[in-house]
């Protein structure tokens, strides 16, 4: 690790590039990383390609006497994992050969979820708090049996429901958790008569798929990987142009994205990535454009305003599918939104956007493809939306190899179940959508108070401003942790539960960003006593039966029918009451070798890969959504696209927003710009109508004072392809590969500083401050550094490895500055200053 760093400094990795220019050509990079790369794989220790002579293959000691089809449940790539097994236990994991997207291929994590079963720091039993202050690394927890546990619970929360105040309690989901639970979850709470059961959407992607609901009809990843089984030919394969914004796929779905770059080996397809620094994926691109971190917005609305000025755009697709393409242009006109406008914010000159919107523009198919890099801005579901908009103008959306690729926006609305039997109580407004709003409402008490949650996931290192999380949950009167590790969030719990890990079950764990499911098959027993989600919320439903005084048993059970225990019942009962699904049994999924893409009305249905084209099978699992989708291409209420309808107008207008976006930042963005302020008043959130929101003003401009402290940027991510979250921070392969967190610094900002490769520094924002290992890396803007997020101060796999324990990088992050739309955080901008440790 260290030598490998102290490499890169001596190679000089780019030197000579004006990465300040905020464009550079990547002919010249690539180069040198080839020459680079040959080297690191010369001194490679770790090589994960199985070779020709594998002799592993060969060898009786490796015969497994059984291999089963399981799933990987890392990232959205959706890996199928052959996994050997011998002696009732896992010898080996490869990757599923006959998915022509997989290819076989996996990355370093697929075979880290063995290290997830076999693991001495696994939870194995419930227990409960019996000493100690919340938070503290001393408490104390003891063993209790199942029934215990679950008993408190149900005690708590009908007590909670009994004195009047069931929307006291909350959830919040993460993404890793089989699929359905949040049904379930969801019922649990409609029986119970609280509305906060939260969706990890809101911290993860949701802005993309609210902007495409509200711009096409249905808020899903438009275009699909491998062969569109409508039309025969490849879909997002056969793009021409690729445009990435705030996306790293070589490190956040390498496989997919592998796929992408094998496709585009033969169609030699452009790529453009638009990151503030250089990733993997920005290295494989034709062209990597830096922007100034939270400003795509601005560079959104100049390359629409260079396209319709300079008739550029499919005025045929236009003038059949488009609704507001005159209010657009209009807008954009009388804002100003030039290019030189715009160059003067993104700090990318305007020739060169300019001519990206002409090559984008003109080049068919061309795919977008965003992540959280747009996602976890202020202005995301504005962003999200003029960035539909320019698929929409230039005929880019319901063709093959074309779309708004949003990643992460993968479900139909939910799974459903049955009706419910029994009369429910009313419930309250939501509070402020997403996870990230909970530590607001525990320490103001404001809209109102929450006083038990349970969550999935780990708030402590995944919800913005720490310090804010960390006094909410010590003051936080009862809280249910759930996972699989005595992760930051657990010394806070009263209560936890210990789940079971992907291998432990059978299930639909994961889904690919393209909306495609794959089943997965149980390889080993649970570990100890744990469960998987869905039986934890069955068992506590019936535990709820025994002590509820205000209705009969059966409220509780015959909603919770324990045959949904065994997933293929629950699975059935989902395809049998969600539309669209009807293709998607249970028989069809588990004999698969490929996963299978939702929607898909019907067994001799392919599924849709490409949403809204023109084309049978689009039209017939667009009605099987919704009879009223009979006919049509769009399914917004036009059955067109949607720029701009009075109606959406005065929607939007409710909270502040308007249909056509105007330009606004955040307030610790560089220089002095149109930002937002949140107001008192609470609206009903006209994306999210279940929840409250607080009204905004766009438009003030920002005064730059916190910069004469603060002067850089900083922003949040994934530390590198080897970590998923914080969970694979307690394998030994993720810890000992990157167990140290590397901040990547520009060597102008360094130097400045003092600071040299490698050396221990300190990052301070006006809301705390973190440690980290310098990582001085010319491929970053000079006015912005780069922090990993998910190193935490518990992760004891540390101590294996000798790595140091780090404080959440979300002390950073100011929790005020959300997106009040789509509820969305700001994690990937704030002011800070770095300095020597
Ligand atoms: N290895 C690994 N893979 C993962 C995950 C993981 O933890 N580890 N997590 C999964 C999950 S839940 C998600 S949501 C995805 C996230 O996947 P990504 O979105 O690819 O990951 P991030 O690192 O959060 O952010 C992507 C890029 O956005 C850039 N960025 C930051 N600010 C801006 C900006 O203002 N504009 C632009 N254009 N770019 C910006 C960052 O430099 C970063 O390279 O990954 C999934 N896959
Ligand atoms: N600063 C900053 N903050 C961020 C982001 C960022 O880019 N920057 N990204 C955001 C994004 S995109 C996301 S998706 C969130 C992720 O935030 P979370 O959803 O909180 O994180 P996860 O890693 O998905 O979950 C953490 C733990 O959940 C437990 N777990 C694993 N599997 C299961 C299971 O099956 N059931 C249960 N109950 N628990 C399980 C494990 O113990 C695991 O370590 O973080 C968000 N926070
Ligand atoms: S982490 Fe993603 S790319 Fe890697 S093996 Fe798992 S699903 Fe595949
Ligand atoms: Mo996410």
């Amino acid at each position: 690790m260290m030598s490998r760093r102290k490499k890169t400094s001596r190679r000089g990795f780019l030197t000579g590039v004006a990465v300040s220019a905020a464009t550079v050509t990547t002919a010249e990079l690539l180069k040198k990383q080839e020459a680079d790369a040959a080297e690191e794989n010369h001194n490679s220790a770790v090589n994960l390609q199985p070779t020709e002579f594998d002799f592993t293959q060969k060898s009786a000691a490796f015969q497994p006497d059984k291999i089963v089809d399981s799933a990987c449940q890392f990232c959205n790539s959706l890996c199928g994992l052959k996994v050997h097994v011998k002696d009732g236990h896992i010898i080996n994991v490869l990757g599923e050969p006959d998915d022509p997207v997989q290819a076989g291929g996996l990355c370093v994590k697929g075979p880290m979820m063995t290290q997830l079963v076999y693991n001495r720091f696994r939870l194995t039993h419930p227990m409960k708090r019996v000493a100690g202050e919340k938070g503290s690394p001393d408490s104390q927890f003891e063993p209790i049996s199942w029934e215990e546990a679950l008993e408190t619970i149900a005690a708590k929360f009908l007590a909670l429901r009994d004195a009047g105040d069931a929307r006291a309690i909350a959830n919040k989901t993460s993404g890793r958790l089989p699929r359905g639970t949040g049904s379930l979850v969801g019922r649990y709470f409609t029986l119970l008569g609280s509305p906060n059961d939260t969706d990890v959407g809101p911290v993860c992607n949701d802005a993309g798929g609210n902007a495409l609901a509200w711009t096409f009809g249905l808020g899903n990843f438009t275009n699909g990987y491998g062969i569109d089984g409508a039309t025969g030919k490849e879909d997002l394969g056969s793009a021409k142009f690729f445009l990435f914004l705030g996306t790293n796929q070589a490190e956040t779905h390498p496989v997919t994205f592998a796929y992408l770059l094998r496709s585009r080996a033969t169609t030699k397809a452009k790529l453009v990535v638009i990151d503030p620094r250089l990733t993997p994926t920005g290295a494989q691109a034709d062209e990597w454009i830096a922007p100034k971190p939270h400003t795509d917005l601005a560079l959104v609305l100049a390359m629409l305003h260079h396209i319709v000025t300079n008739n550029l755009y499919d005025a045929a697709f236009v003038q059949k599918w488009v609704l507001g393409f005159d209010e657009l242009k209009k807008h954009l006109v009388s804002n100003g939104y030039t290019p030189e406008w715009a160059a003067a914010i993104t700090d990318i000159p305007a020739t060169k956007i300019k001519s990206l919107a002409k090559a984008y523009a003109t080049t068919k198919p061309a795919a977008i493809f965003c992540n959280a890099g747009i996602s976890h801005q202020l202005g995301a579901f504005d962003t999200y939306r003029t960035l539909a908009f320019l698929a929409a103008i230039t005929g880019n959306i319901g063709i093959n190899g074309g779309g708004c690729n949003f990643m992460h926006n993968t479900w139909p609305g939910g799974l459903n179940l049955p009706s419910i039997k029994g009369k429910t109580p009313k419930k309250d407004v939501a509070l402020p959508v997403g996870p990230d709003y909970f530590a607001e409402s525990i320490l103001t008490g404001k809209p109102y108070q929450l006083k038990a949650i349970v969550t999935q996931g780990n708030p402590l290192l995944a919800s913005s401003q720490t310090g804010k999380v960390q006094e909410a949950y010590r003051k936080l009167d009862f809280y249910v942790y759930t996972g699989l590790f005595m992760e930051e969030s657990a010394y806070y719990a009263d209560i936890i539960l210990p789940v079971t890990s992907g291998f432990e079950m059978e299930t639909v764990y994961m889904r690919r960003d393209d909306r495609a499911i794959r089943w997965q098959k149980q390889v080993v027993p649970p570990v100890g006593e744990s469960k998987p989600d869905w039986h934890i919320w069955i068992d506590l439903a019936h535990a709820t039966a025994k002590l509820d005084k205000r209705n009969r048993p059966q409220y509780w059970t015959e909603n919770f029918p324990l045959a949904w225990k065994d997933y293929g019942n629950l699975w059935a009962t989902f395809v049998a009451n969600t539309p669209g699904m009807g293709g998607m049994t249970t028989e069809r999924m588990s004999k698969r070798s490929e996963p299978l893409r939702w929607p898909c009305p019907s067994v001799d249905h392919p599924g849709v890969s490409t949403l809204y084209l023109d084309h049978a099978s689009w039209y017939s699992a667009a009605q099987a959504l919704n009879p009223q989708n009979k006919g049509k291409r769009f399914l917004t209420p036009s059955g067109k696209v949607e720029i701009y309808t009075p109606e959406m107008q005065k929607q939007l207008a409710s909270a502040g927003h308007a249909a056509l976006p105007i330009f606004y930042t955040h307030p610790e963005v560089t220089g002095r710009h149109p930002t937002i302020e949140y107001t008192e008043q609470l609206v009903k959130n006209p994306v999210n109508p279940q929840a409250f929101t607080h009204k905004v003003k766009l438009g003030k401009v920002s005064s730059g004072e916190v910069h004469r402290q603060y002067p850089l940027m900083g922003m949040t991510g994934r530390s590198s392809v080897v970590h998923f979250h914080s969970v694979t921070h307690w394998t030994y392969t993720g810890k000992q590969m990157n167990g140290v967190r590397l901040v990547q610094i520009h060597p102008k900002v360094a130097q400045a500083a003092g600071i040299n490769n490698a050396d221990e520094i300190i990052v301070e924002s006006p809301r705390g401050s973190i440690r980290g290992t310098a990582l001085i890396w010319e491929g970053i803007r000079e006015d912005t550094i780069f922090v990993p997020n998910w190193f935490g101060q518990e992760q004891k796999m540390a101590q294996e490895l000798r790595t140091p324990y780090y404080e959440a990088a979300n002390q950073l992050i100011d929790n005020q500055y959300y997106d009040n739309l789509s509820g969305q955080q700001a994690f990937k901008c704030f002011a800070c200053r770095v300095k020597k440790a």
